[in-house]
């Protein structure tokens, strides 16, 4: 049974750990992928962790996605407020999605508080940092063993 997790990472998240700490904490996303690769080994879960600032490459590797994974968890970065091609893949994907963002975007500007990927989403989780990543590794395996792949 296919029990991989995709991990995807939108615009600037790369950026992690060197700017606006307060907001996003101090973790790189070097530490937030060590710290997700030992919650899915915990979990019995392959993990595939990918970062991209382009659009078309995040909307490709969804794409992919079908084909090889059982679930993915996305940080669409900014483009969660901007992109519908990136919400009509994950429709199209028909794999579960979990949306997760450090911050919690209720309580900022009015143009982060709607989410595309939401509609496509199983879940949110945003607020609780790079725990949210961890959370999100939970809930997947316990969807997969729904699905009876686990
Ligand atoms: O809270 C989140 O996880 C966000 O998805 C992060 C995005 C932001 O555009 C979303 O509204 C909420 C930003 C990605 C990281 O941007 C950085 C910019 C400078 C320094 C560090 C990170």
């Amino acid at each position: 049974m296919n029990r991989t997790v995709l991990i995807l990472n939108g615009p600037n998240l790369n950026l992690l750990g060197r700017r606006e700490p307060e907001i996003y904490g101090r973790e790189s996303l070097a530490d937030i992928e060590s710290a997700a690769r030992a919650r899915a080994r915990a979990l019995s879960l392959e993990l595939d962790f990918r970062q991209s600032n382009s659009e078309g490459e995040l909307v490709t590797w969804i794409q992919q996605a079908h084909e090889r994974c059982s679930g993915i968890v996305i940080n669409a970065g900014a483009l969660s407020h901007t992109s519908i091609a990136i919400l009509d893949a994950l429709l199209a994907c028909g794999l579960p999605v979990i949306e997760v963002h450090l911050s919690n975007i209720y309580r900022r500007e009015g143009f982060r508080q709607h989410s595309y990927v939401s509609q496509a989403a199983r879940g949110v989780i945003c607020g609780l940092g790079s725990e949210g990543y961890l959370l999100a590794l939970e809930a997947m395996a316990k969807l997969a063993k729904a699905a009876g792949k686990g």
